[in-house]
């Protein structure tokens, strides 16, 4: 597959980043990580693989996605995790959704039928859930699980989105700038498996407000 490439961002993650390039090998996906060059575990880690490593000049999740998604040659990209939560063998059947439904971007739920999660904890669930009815009201977001973040999308949208969020208030950004500038959506089910091995580094509280802060600023914002 060739029209595809990973974007995966990856901050102290040694122990999971080399099973999850593993687990990916035998899908043949173009792969751009990006970390920060002081990462130097994961670093050493990931050397013989046959990836493309992007050294972020920032910190922050939404700074590596938005320099993977600008560096991204290819028609479509996914952004996927380093934690091996994702699950690789729902990319195809993400793409070929987005194609046939003519989509901009598809993002993956944990929270439909045949779905689900061994990740969440009742914090985040309820997190999301909340964010998610929020983007549900006031931008009428038709995504159930705004907070996932497994998404595949056209290259070429993404990078008129003019994304600027360096933290996890991407996560919103991303769908409701879509929305706002009215590219198409979509939803599919997903199964979220657990973390593989260190820490997660979402801080729900700190992070959950980022992002509240993020979508009221948007709600008022005119793009
Ligand atoms: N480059 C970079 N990557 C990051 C940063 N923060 C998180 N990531 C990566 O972004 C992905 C998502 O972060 P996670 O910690 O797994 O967030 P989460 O899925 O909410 O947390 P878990 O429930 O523990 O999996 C992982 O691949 C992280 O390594 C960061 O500041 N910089
Ligand atoms: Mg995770």
């Amino acid at each position: 597959m060739n029209e595809l490439t990973l974007i995966i961002p990856a901050k102290n993650e040694a122990e999971s980043l080399p099973i999850v390039l593993d687990e990916l090998k035998k899908y043949n996906y173009k792969i751009n990580i990006i970390l920060h060059i002081t990462d130097l575990g994961t670093i050493q880690t990931i050397r013989e693989y046959d990836v493309n490593i992007i050294y972020q000049e920032n910190f922050g999740y939404g700074d590596a996605l938005i320099n993977g998604i600008k560096q991204c040659e290819t028609k479509y990209f996914c952004i996927f995790n380093a934690d091996g939560s994702f699950n690789p063998s729902e990319i195809n059947q993400m793409l070929k959704t987005l194609q046939s439904k003519k989509l901009d971007f598809i993002f993956a739920s944990r929270y439909g039928a045949n779905s689900g999660s061994d990740d969440d904890t009742v914090l985040t669930l309820v997190g999301n859930y909340i964010f998610t009815y929020i983007g549900k009201i006031f931008f009428k977001l038709n995504i159930t699980d705004i907070l996932y973040t497994f998404v595949i999308g056209k290259t070429e949208q993404a990078k008129k989105l003019n994304l600027d969020q360096k933290d996890f208030s991407f996560c919103v950004e991303l769908p409701i700038k879509a929305k706002k500038t009215k590219m198409q959506l979509g939803s599919i089910n997903s199964y979220e498996r657990k973390r593989i091995a260190g820490k997660k580094k979402v801080n729900a509280f700190k992070d959950g407000y980022l992002i509240l802060k993020h979508m009221i600023k948007l709600f008022f914002t005119k793009l």
